[in-house]
């Protein structure tokens, strides 16, 4: 019989093959080594630095499911969901930095993109000598984002575009920023737009004074007639499935990203409650601490698991989006509440950020807000389950 693995009960290790246990720890080392050292300042100062895209990219950890001659790792959708785990584990804000980049710029990039604009933009994208952004969400379209206003109007070389994105992770350092607007030369339907920094009309203030996610940067797109040649399309998409198709990819990112800030909130818990000692005992000692530890491990080990068995479809060519939102949904309100919790198992030490676990449980507020709420998701399952829609 086989002693019980506090940190991996179901031998997530093994599930895993030798390249898929490489990429997750240069990951995990990077993260702890280079993440974890500069995350409380930044954090504090409201900081992302932008050396980290290059490092990452340095390391292969940017875009790393695009194939190998755009410069990408080539690599399965299990280790892309290890990456966000090990990022993750340090912070959210990290992780989204690292997400937006390969998910929302280089996928659609590389799955909608002509082949010009693969060259042009990807290999510049893996190495981080170029950041990117997704604009889709508007100050009066987020759950909705079919109601987006920003328009794109053809013009005799191409197109102008007008109309303000909201709440965009990396823009205000962005230097490509694939957007989504209404196309009147396509039937107003949603299309993709490759924009550049510099463009005229083309700014990206930053949102300040965010109470979740800090060590990340956020902004708006603010588009003022700006004016692009045909070739700033993406040529191979329309509609909502363009956008959502990046998703697809973000959404199950996230699904094990959550799991890994879980973990450390998990390993925090644990290790606080054996050292501290009150009533002449260890904290760990009381049932009720017990109680709160076993459900942690719990839902971490089966939400872990989950996300393995999505990635491992996801890389037979099985993409179904509800199983993705059953897993972004269940592991970002899982994570949350066993940060909440965490916190909660170290007293007032637990809102300090020496702890750590506080800073988490505020960053899971945002994973549990963007991407589709918590309650988005559920209504996704729900018309899946009924054939109902319920928005
Ligand atoms: P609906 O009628 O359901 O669909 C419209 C078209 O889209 C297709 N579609 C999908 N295609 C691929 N994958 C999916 N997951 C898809 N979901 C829908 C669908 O087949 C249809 O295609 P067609 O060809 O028939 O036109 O659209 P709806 O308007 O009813 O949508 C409702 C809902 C709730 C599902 C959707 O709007 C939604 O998911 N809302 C949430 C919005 C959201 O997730 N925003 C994310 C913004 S980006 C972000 O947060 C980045 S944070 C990154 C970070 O920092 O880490
Ligand atoms: P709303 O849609 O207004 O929702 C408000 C509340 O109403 C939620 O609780 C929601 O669940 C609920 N609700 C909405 N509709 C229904 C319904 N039909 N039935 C029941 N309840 C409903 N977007 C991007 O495009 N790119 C990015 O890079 C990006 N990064 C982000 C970074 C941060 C830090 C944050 C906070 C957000 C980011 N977002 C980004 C935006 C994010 O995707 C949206 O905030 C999210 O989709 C929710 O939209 P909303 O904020 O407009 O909320």
């Amino acid at each position: 019989m086989l002693p019980f693995d506090w940190a991996d009960p179901y031998d997530l290790e093994h599930q895993l093959t030798e390249e898929e246990r490489l990429v997750r720890d240069t990951a995990e080392n990077y993260a702890q080594e280079n993440l974890q050292p500069r995350v409380t300042s930044a954090y504090m100062e409201e900081r992302f630095d932008r050396e980290i895209m290059s490092e990452m990219g340095e390391l292969g950890l940017l875009g790393a499911t695009v194939p190998e001659q755009y410069g990408g790792a080539g690599l399965g959708y299990v280790s892309y969901g290890l990456i966000a785990r090990a990022v993750e584990r340090v912070d959210s804000g990290y992780r989204s930095a690292c997400s937006v980049q390969s998910s929302l710029v280089m996928y659609p990039i590389f799955a909608y993109g002509s082949e010009e604009q693969r060259m042009k933009y990807l290999p510049k994208l893996a190495r981080g000598e170029f950041v990117g952004c997704f604009g889709l969400t508007e100050p009066d379209s987020g759950s909705d984002p079919s109601s987006m206003r920003t328009r794109a109007e053809k013009t005799a070389n191409g197109y102008r575009i007008t109309g303000t994105k909201m709440w965009i992770t990396n823009s205000p350092i962005a230097d490509v920023f694939v957007v989504w607007a209404k196309s009147d030369a396509h039937g107003g339907k949603i299309r993709g737009f490759v924009l550049e920094k510099g463009m005229p009309g083309l700014s990206a203030p930053k949102i300040k004074e965010k109470l979740s996610l800090r060590a990340s940067i956020t902004g708006e797109i603010v588009m003022d007639n700006v004016e692009v040649g045909e070739d700033a399309l993406l040529p191979n998409v329309e509609g909502l499935k363009g956008p959502f198709g990046c998703l697809n990819r973000a959404r199950y990112g996230i699904g094990w990203g959550s799991m890994g800030a879980a973990e450390a909130c998990y390993a925090a818990a644990r290790q606080y409650t054996l050292d501290r000692k009150q009533f002449g005992r260890p904290l760990a000692s009381n049932q009720i601490v017990q109680l709160k530890l076993a459900n942690m491990v719990t839902e971490i080990t089966l939400g872990l698991q989950a996300a393995l068995r999505v990635g491992r479809r996801l890389e037979e060519g099985t993409l179904i989006p509800e199983t993705i939102s059953l897993l972004k949904r269940n592991n970002c309100g899982k994570a949350l509440d066993i940060a909440r919790v965490a916190r909660d198992m170290h007293g007032g030490n637990g809102i300090s950020a020496e702890f750590q676990v506080m800073r988490h449980a505020a960053n899971l507020e945002t994973v549990n807000t963007y991407e589709g709420t918590h309650d988005v998701h559920a209504l996704i399952l729900g018309r899946a389950i009924t054939g109902l829609s319920a928005f």
